[in-house]
């Protein structure tokens, strides 16, 4: 991986175990009024990812844009950012091995209606847009979330 050399594990990698992955995990605002943040963070937890980082927050628009700006020009961005910035989110930082691929491997397709039982959006999703949980969909994306939303001294 370029230009991550001398990062120490703070990217999305680990540079002393190949394969270690980090991802940046969001329990939407549903996830918490459901009351059904613990049995996500459980499923994370049973499928042996370490929890790195966890903090109980409320995403404003800008950082919401931020974060989705691939998205912004979609005709759904008006709805995800009225979604995502709706109430509490739980945003975590999880490693492990193959992370990104294991942890939307776990999440289940971002439609849930068509998300196996068993994956967090199989279980808790309710459709397309109200799905429970993201998850980074690379080491890259997982480094610039990580860094917008766990930066700082206080964070
Ligand atoms: P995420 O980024 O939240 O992990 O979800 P994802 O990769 O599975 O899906 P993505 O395409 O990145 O979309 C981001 C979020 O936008 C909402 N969405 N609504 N057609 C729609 O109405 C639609 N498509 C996507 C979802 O909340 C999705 O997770
Ligand atoms: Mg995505």
């Amino acid at each position: 991986m370029s230009g991550c050399e001398n990062c120490s594990g703070s990217c999305g990698h680990n540079i002393n175990n190949v394969g270690i992955e980090r991802s940046l995990i969001i329990i939407k605002p549903d996830g918490l009024q459901a009351r059904v943040a613990g049995k996500i963070i459980s499923k994370f937890e049973d499928a042996g990812f370490t929890i790195e980082n966890m903090k109980l927050t409320k995403i404003d628009e800008e950082l919401a844009s931020a974060h989705y700006k691939d998205h912004i020009k979609k005709d759904f961005f008006g709805p995800l950012l009225r979604y995502i910035t709706s109430g509490p989110v739980i945003i975590m930082v999880i490693s492990g091995e193959d992370t990104i691929n294991r942890a939307r491997n776990l999440m289940g397709p971002t439609d849930s209606r068509k998300a196996p039982k068993g994956t967090i959006r199989g279980d808790f999703g309710k459709d397309i847009t109200i799905n429970v949980i993201h998850g980074s969909d690379s080491t890259e994306s997982a480094k610039r979330e990580i860094g917008l939303f766990f930066s700082g001294p206080d964070q």
